[in-house]
């Protein structure tokens, strides 16, 4: 449901269309997960990932965990990247201290059964849209709700690669020999995310980020084909029925690239990587989109006077133009909550001294 004219929009959804804040917005990748301990607890309770991922009363409250403790600005739903692939019918398993694991798809064979599960997509994570549903009803007032998918590319390294891998050669080999196969299945992967993304907007997600975070293994020529473009057409699909939905894209290790990736896909917010240097990034980015990031996720490990120095220095940079405060990758499991609650009251109060 859109809100009248006369209702402002959530104070994140405003950062994100481009309007500088007094005090930066805030919320982190992987913000829900094993660093807390909540959440181990309720992990403990699903038989695995994928049913905690579709049980909608679980994954509701896991979202919500972390806003109790931090009151971020934004939630972001709790679900994972390869529930795209599970909708399509791939056999998906989350390993102890392995990582996700899934059948891997090499034929045209494979494709061609993956294109005739399509139509099936959406009933097939139906619950995902319900967690959506609830976790909405239960937000806070000025806490925006972010959906999100992985982007074409980093979703088709797990697919073909069969689980994570450093260099996901074997899909970067394919994509080069055969680029009219991966074509194929990249155009399926472009359909069936922006049908996904406009459920999630449908059922209450008010923002929604892609992440691409294996877009850094892209050559140059293939960044434009395999990370750009795909981006781009979603981004058409998504806008042409949610004109109002700011969307953030997260092309890790973009590097050279983010200039371009900004203003080809038209996304109103790029996600930066730690490696991106602040004051780079506000001279020749916010001029072109809102930025979010970038914290390299180990500072919050450490915490104390290196987080903190390292955090100001981001906030100056950013801080007065289009901004939302972030990591620069995923929370990661031996992260002291404490250390997070630290960084959200830096945050918080970054404003009281400098306007
Ligand atoms: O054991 C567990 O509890 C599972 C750990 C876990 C969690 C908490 C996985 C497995 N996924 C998630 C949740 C998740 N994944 C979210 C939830 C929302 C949030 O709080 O941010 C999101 C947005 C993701 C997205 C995701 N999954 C990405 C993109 C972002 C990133 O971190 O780069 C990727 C690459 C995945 C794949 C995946 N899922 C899980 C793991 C361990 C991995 C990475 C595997 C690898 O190393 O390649």
């Amino acid at each position: 449901m859109t809100p009248p004219a006369a209702v402002q929009a959530k104070s994140l959804i405003r950062a994100l269309h481009g309007e500088v804040q007094a005090r930066p917005n805030f919320w982190f990748m992987r913000q829900a997960g094993r660093y807390l301990p909540e959440y181990r607890a309720l992990r403990s309770k699903a038989p695995d990932f994928v049913r905690l991922c579709l049980t909608p009363e679980l994954a509701t409250e896991i979202t919500l965990q972390p806003l109790q403790r931090f009151a971020m600005d934004a939630a972001i739903l709790f679900s994972d990247i390869l529930m795209v692939p599970y909708g399509l019918g791939v056999k998906l398993e989350f390993r102890e201290g392995e990582g996700p694991v899934l059948e891997p798809i090499s034929t045209i064979a494979d494709i061609e059964r993956l294109q005739a599960a399509a139509d099936r997509f959406l009933s097939m994570v139906a619950p995902v849209f319900e967690t959506v549903r609830q976790v909405s009803l239960q937000l806070p007032l000025d806490t925006a709700l972010i959906g999100f998918a992985g982007a074409p590319w980093t979703v088709a390294c797990y697919m073909i690669e069969g689980r994570g891998s450093r260099d996901f050669a074997k899909v970067r080999k394919l994509a080069f020999a055969e680029p009219a196969l991966f074509q194929q299945l990249m155009d399926l992967l472009v359909d069936v995310t922006s049908r996904y993304l406009n459920a999630q907007i449908e059922a209450g997600a008010e923002a929604v980020q892609l992440f691409d975070t294996w877009a850094g293994v892209l050559p140059d020529v293939e960044f434009d084909k395999w990370a750009i473009a795909p981006m781009r057409e979603i981004v058409e699909r998504v806008r042409s029925r949610h004109p109002a939905v700011p969307i953030i894209a997260f092309p890790r290790g973009a590097g050279l690239h983010y200039v371009r990736y900004a203003s080809e896909t038209g996304v109103e917010c790029v996600g930066l990587d730690s490696s991106v240097p602040p004051d780079w990034a506000a001279r020749f980015l916010q001029p072109i989109a809102a930025v979010q990031g970038n914290l390299d996720p180990l500072l919050l490990v450490v915490g104390g006077a290196a987080m903190e120095k390292a955090a100001h220095r981001i906030l100056e940079a950013l801080g007065h133009g289009p901004f939302v405060f972030n990591l620069g990758h995923g929370i990661v499991p031996e992260t002291p909550p404490e250390n997070v609650a630290r960084l959200s009251a830096l945050i918080r109060a970054w404003h009281h001294r400098h306007t």
